[in-house]
């Protein structure tokens, strides 16, 4: 009983831990647009962006870091990760894509 017990125990963590992996590391492609420093947000072109349920489109994004604005020009195409933060869609990171 007790290793039958030890067994489900090693399948839950297992399956947490998959499940956790799978998600948060994430990045959607997309295309920057335009780039607004003054309101410290960029337009970005994306594909579906599966944990925002939401489809493909052109779109304005806040960022949680002003300083992605310098990191990427406009045209660059691009690999991120957006979430919904105090109402507003986020870029919470941003990378060039190669
Ligand atoms: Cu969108």
């Amino acid at each position: 009983m007790l290793r039958f017990m030890r067994v489900l125990a090693l399948a839950a963590a297992m399956t947490g831990a998959s499940t956790l992996a799978a998600q948060p590391m994430e990045l959607s492609e997309g295309e920057v647009r335009r780039i607004d420093k003054e309101q410290g947000k960029m337009s970005i072109r994306h594909g579906p962006l599966a944990n925002l349920d939401m489809p493909a489109m052109t779109m304005v994004f806040v960022v949680s870091d002003r300083a992605m604005l310098d990191q990427v020009k406009v045209g660059d195409k691009v690999r991120f990760q957006a979430d919904k933060i105090g109402g507003q869609y986020t870029v919470t990171r941003i990378e060039r894509a190669q």
